[in-house]
């Protein structure tokens, strides 16, 4: 394998960053570089723009010991995807099952080890790869990025992992790739609408896009997705909300689909793992990206999470690969 270039950092090449594996994963170490002081530089636009840029091509980015605040992590996610293109009409996601409290709207999601959306479908003795996920793909207008920042850890532990889709699109044959190309795949929160029921809330209607609206949280997308920033194809199936190839039998979707979680779950060379520290912020997208937590502590572990709205998914049958653009060995 050739190694990725390394102009994609664009303005941010001002600060310093390295890759944290080959193919995912991007770090600014320095505590010196701060989220909140790109909102405000005299280049805001273009910093937050080359962010975005960044984080659609290498999956997930990291940052350690940020003062951003809530209100402006909302703003950070809005502008990434304004300036990257996203539809008028998407802003940030209100998860279904988030409740505003006297500090915290519902544009904010709480990632508590103590319970809530995160432990919703957490089942007691399942394989640790079970958490393999993309952010609410049960709605009709996904996510886009997501921006996680982690106020309470456990001495150690509760270390995050995140896959990239363009890698594991790229691993698959020709022949299977074409295969699934222009097949689509119901996805399914609808234990969402159950948790709420259990916890006596009402599910959060109008969820960042008019599109996302009602109580049944399904929505059918492609399995291969093109992602409009960066052009390049993903596998976007995710063991977490997606239940069904719809063109397949369900013998044959089972089977399919097994296969591609096993893939992403089992490759952990398209994997990256972070061990977070005291508000550090890890910023990804959602399109082309899976991750899941590691349940490996006693502690309290918690953060507060920024989802924004993307595009509708679409699979552009001229896009190419990320191997294929950057002319990697495959
Ligand atoms: O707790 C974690 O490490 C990740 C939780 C998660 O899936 C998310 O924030 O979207
Ligand atoms: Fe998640």
């Amino acid at each position: 394998m050739s190694p990725a270039p390394t102009t994609l950092l664009g303005s941010l090449a001002a600060f310093t960053a390295y890759d944290k594996t080959p193919v995912i994963g991007t770090r600014f170490p320095d505590a010196s570089t701060q989220l909140s002081a790109f909102l405000t530089a005299p280049n805001a636009d273009k910093l937050i723009h080359d962010l975005a840029t960044l984080v659609a091509h290498r999956g997930v980015v990291f940052f350690s010991a940020q003062d951003i605040t809530l209100a402006q992590q909302k703003v950070l996610a809005q502008r990434m995807g304004e300036l990257t293109g996203k539809p008028a009409s998407s802003s940030l996601h209100k998860h279904p099952v988030t409740v505003a409290t006297a500090e915290l709207d519902e544009e904010i999601s709480v990632i508590s080890s103590k319970g809530g959306i995160a432990r919703a479908d957490v089942k007691d003795r399942a394989r640790a790869s079970t958490g393999w996920h993309a952010d609410i793909t049960f709605e009709p207008v996904p996510s886009d990025y997501a921006i996680l920042k982690m106020h309470t850890l456990p001495s150690v532990g509760g270390d995050t992992l995140w896959a990239s889709g363009y890698e594991a699109y790229d691993r698959l044959s020709p022949t299977f790739k074409a295969f699934l190309e222009g097949l689509t795949a119901r996805h399914d929160g609808n234990f969402f609408v159950k948790f709420a029921e259990a916890q006596g809330i009402s599910v959060q209607d109008n969820r960042g896009s008019p599109e996302n609206t009602g109580t049944d949280l399904t929505a059918v997308h492609p399995v291969i997705r093109t992602n409009p920033v960066t052009g390049f194809k993903s596998i976007f199936v995710n063991k977490g909300f997606t239940k069904r190839i719809v063109e397949l039998s369900e013998d044959e979707s089972d089977l399919v689909l097994d296969y591609l979680f096993r893939h992403i779950a089992e490759n952990h060379d398209l994997q990256v793992r972070y061990r977070w520290n005291k508000n550090d912020v890890a910023i990804w997208d959602n399109r082309s990206n899976y991750h899941t937590a590691t349940h490996d502590y006693f502690e309290v572990r918690e953060g507060n999470r920024v989802v924004s709205i993307g595009e509708r998914p679409y699979f552009d049958p001229k896009s190419k690969s990320r191997r294929e653009v950057l002319q990697l060995k495959a």
